[in-house]
């Protein structure tokens, strides 16, 4: 047995890509416990960036594709949640990998000059500040999401990528084959030298072996529980709505074809869309205060009492989508809305002539910037502090957020912070990040169920199968839904009374069955008899367009 260099790179490449992943268990755990930086997410926020446009949003796109495969399609929302952070970790570990690697090569040409056992802790530090630094510098400029302080996660990240470079080290250290200028053993046991050398270096392959088994399953406890015990600390909230929509209501008109969501979203189940990594700022309900000034003549600091008792409460049934949910996708729920006007709230600040826009900032870092003479002139626009009959979930945005119709999620702020009233536009969270600026919602018609197991015969003895679903179009209503079954006729679907103008709209069909193959496409007209895009676009920039179909073989 000789020890190879592919052994060496071998080892270097186990080596590397175990440090680096758990040092990014470490860093996730970190972030959940103690609010500190996630690096990861920084870096990808920072390559959307930098990277010609569409790669990384490509790569999310392929690796939401792949997930689907695991899961029903159903589970979109946390589907695409889930694609993005692992593709930010999957790009965490593969530049740690990189340097692991670039440290390998190295350690192995200092080798082979004999001084790399003498340059050991500086060169392990050398490739943590070669992570560190720049990987601090990054989250610096792109973290919006920690609780803790800047100066403390930069802190942090430069701390732990040290001991990583030193882990490094250590193992490339272990790594190093025995040099005969290095053995100082006697050779006194009887046998040749060269036997002697040949025992030598089999137990030194055989201590490798055991070493890198070690580091692998060291390395793996610490991903797994980081990331576990991360898991832990970040998401333990429970939401439990009031279910204020009456049950009347929900149980009379248009019965929906069985297999139809749910019209009224269960609040546990409202889809959640976040820029952070699942933490959520916590805010304290007694000190709250929302500042609006700006240019104003009367600014003001408003507690969550003064907003409730103070202003008209309206309460609306609205549904959310967000703008980057799929044709038939699971970013999009419906709930009960209440609040204050926001216009009369921002009358009370006496705005000044030249103030045009309000700008919304939030405690997780989002910001949003929205047209103050909108705002005048819609008293739909709400400042909201409840959902479904209970204060905010943590989640959804507690102490307040904002409802505007007719716009996706991303124009809809949670956990707003403060708002300040300003002269001239500006980009917000995600227009910086290249979606529309106005996030109009584009109408969208969907096919829930095709109830072949229900199939019944009506009164003219025809056998029929319900099919049914949603459409839904923001503010603009639904005034019809066609079905079209293969490349036939467009046919009418009867519409259920909707919870409010701003709701989706249960659909219903009653096919005549015919057994076979058959696809079913849907698609719908607004309040003003406008026909729904037909024409296939993606999600990005402005929200997707197209026909739903399903295919089924009855
Ligand atoms: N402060 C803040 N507001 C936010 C976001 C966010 O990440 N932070 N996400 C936006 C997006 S993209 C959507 S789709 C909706 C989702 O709201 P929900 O998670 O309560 O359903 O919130 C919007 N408002
Ligand atoms: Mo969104």
């Amino acid at each position: 047995m000789q020890y190879k260099l592919t052994d060496q790179w071998q080892s270097t490449l186990i080596i590397s890509v175990a440090f680096i992943a758990a040092l990014t268990g470490v860093f996730f755990f970190m972030e959940q416990a103690a609010g500190v930086a996630f690096p990861a997410f920084d870096v990808m926020d920072f390559l959307i960036r930098v990277l010609p446009g569409g790669i990384i949003t490509f790569g999310i796109d392929m690796m939401v594709d792949f997930l689907l495969l695991f899961t029903d399609g159903d589970d979109l929302d946390s589907t695409a949640k889930t694609a993005e952070s692992l593709m930010a970790v999957f790009q965490f570990i593969g530049i740690g990998t990189v340097l692991g690697l670039g440290y390998g090569a190295i350690a192995n040409v200092l080798r082979n000059r004999g001084t790399f056992l003498s340059s050991e802790w500086s060169t392990g530090l050398i490739i943590g500040a070669a992570l560190g630094i720049p990987v601090a510098v990054i989250s610096a400029q792109y973290n919006t999401s920690a609780s803790a302080s800047p100066l403390i996660s930069t802190f942090w990240i430069l701390v732990a990528s040290l001991i990583w470079g030193l882990f490094h080290n250590y193992a490339q250290r272990r790594l190093t084959p025995p040099t005969p200028a290095a053995e100082t053993p006697q050779n006194d046991s009887g046998v040749s030298d060269a036997a002697f050398k040949q025992t030598e270096n089999n137990a030194y392959i055989l201590d490798r072996r055991q070493f890198l088994i070690q580091v692998g399953a060291a390395s793996a406890a610490v991903t797994v529980s980081g990331a576990s015990l991360g898991a832990l600390f970040g998401d333990s909230e429970t939401v439990q709505g009031a279910n204020v929509i009456d049950e009347a209501i929900l149980n009379t008109g248009l019965e929906p074809a069985p297999g139809t969501r749910p019209e009224y979203t269960p609040l546990q189940d409202h889809y959640r869309i976040d820029i952070n990594s699942g933490r959520f700022p916590n805010v304290d309900e007694l000190e709250y205060r929302l500042p609006i000034d700006g240019l104003v003549d009367n600014p003001l600091s408003l507690s969550l009492a003064n907003i409730r008792e103070d202003y008209d409460v309206i309460s609306e049934n609205i549904t959310m989508s967000c703008i980057s949910n799929r044709i038939a996708g699971g970013l999009i729920s419906t709930t009960q809305w209440t609040g204050a006007p926001l216009r009369d709230i921002l009358a009370d600040a006496n705005l000044q002539e030249d103030g045009k826009f309000l700008l919304i900032e939030s405690f997780d870092g989002f910001d949003e910037v929205v047209e103050i003479e909108m705002i005048m002139n819609d008293e739909r626009i709400l400042l909201a502090y409840e959902w479904d009959g209970v204060p905010l979930p943590g989640k959804h945005g507690f102490p307040l957020r904002v409802h505007i119709p007719d716009r996706y999620g991303m124009k809809q702020p949670k956990w707003i912070e403060k708002m300040t009233v300003i002269d001239e536009w500006q980009e917000g969270y995600w227009v910086r990040r290249g979606w529309d600026k106005d996030a109009i919602v584009k109408m969208t018609s969907v096919i829930d169920t095709v109830a072949v197991d229900n199939v019944y015969t009506d009164d003219e003895g025809v056998q029929r199968v319900p099919i049914g679903g949603i459409a839904y179009s923001g503010a603009k209503e639904i005034s019809a839904v066609e079905v079209r079954i293969n490349d036939g006729e467009w046919q009418p679907a009867q519409l259920r009374t909707p919870l409010s103008d701003r709701t989706w709209v249960i659909w219903r069909f009653d096919w005549p069955f015919e057994a076979g193959e058959h696809t079913f496409t849907v698609r719908a007209f607004d309040g003003e008899g406008v026909e729904q895009i037909a024409e296939v676009a993606d999600r990005r920039p402005s929200g997707a367009t197209g026909y739903h179909s399903e295919t089924e073989d009855i």
